[in-house]
């Protein structure tokens, strides 16, 4: 039975050409909670990568770099923005985020840019789509991760280069605590969730850096309420 099941699932993977990257680990895993598993994977032009935020608790992203800085955001570089999960899924449903592959000539590097509770990329949240033999292989991009002073933070977009994806990373219609990613302003609910999801930090384990992006979604919306607010008040004032 279980060979047999094996090899239709070899089947079905062979047809669609999919790979499943999991985003984040939990505490006790080999490996730690800052990885991705595979970190290393080969993809043809137009098959699918699907990354399943499995990390749980946590809050990761998947976001283009380069080899030279791979804790920064490559320009026009794919960014799955901030996917938080603060508690299991009761349906064992995650978020997941399909990127198809565009040009498999290039290696197509990534990393996490969670700072909290200390930046994943420089504790080794990296991967690589399609590497070439030579020097600047996963090892070396890890190291050099390791070694870099910061980790950028900006918001790349759905398109990236070697790399699309058609749509944010999937909400689970139940049990993602948080959700915050490239369309967070049109798709999260907004102050409610940022409200949690910031309430969930203090007491969230190690691995939910959930004040962060939760307080910048939820920080930028209060403050554009005041901007509105304060410009409202100040044309009344000046009116007045
Ligand atoms: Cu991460």
């Amino acid at each position: 039975m279980r060979s047999a099941s094996f090899v239709v699932l070899a089947a079905a993977a062979a047809v669609s050409a999919q790979t499943v990257v999991n985003v984040g680990a939990e505490q006790a895993s080999p490996g730690g909670i800052f990885q991705f598993n595979p970190n290393t994977i080969t993809a043809t032009n137009n098959s699918v990568v699907t990354f399943v935020f499995s990390g749980i608790p946590g809050n990761h992203s998947v976001t283009q770099s380069s080899f030279a800085t791979p804790c920064e955001p490559l320009a026009g570089g794919f960014d799955s923005g901030w996917i938080e999960i603060l508690k299991n899924t009761t349906d064992g449903t995650l978020p997941t985020w399909n990127l198809t592959i565009t040009n498999d000539q290039t290696p197509i590097w990534f990393y996490c840019k969670q700072l909290a509770p200390m930046p994943h990329c420089i504790s080794g949240m990296v991967g690589v789509i399609n590497v070439k033999p030579g020097a600047n292989n996963f090892t070396a991009f890890q190291s050099k991760a390791a070694a870099a002073s910061g980790v950028g933070e900006a918001q790349g977009g759905l398109v990236g280069i070697g790399a699309s994806a058609s749509a944010p990373p999937s909400i689970p219609t139940a049990d993602v605590t948080t959700f915050l990613g490239v369309s967070a302003s049109a798709t999260a609910p907004g102050g409610a969730s940022g409200a949690s999801g910031a309430s969930g930090a203090s007491g969230a384990p190690s691995s939910t850096g959930s004040g962060k992006p939760s307080g910048a979604v939820s920080i930028g919306f209060n403050l554009n309420m005041l901007v509105v607010l304060g410009g409202l008040l100040a044309g009344g004032a000046f009116v007045l």
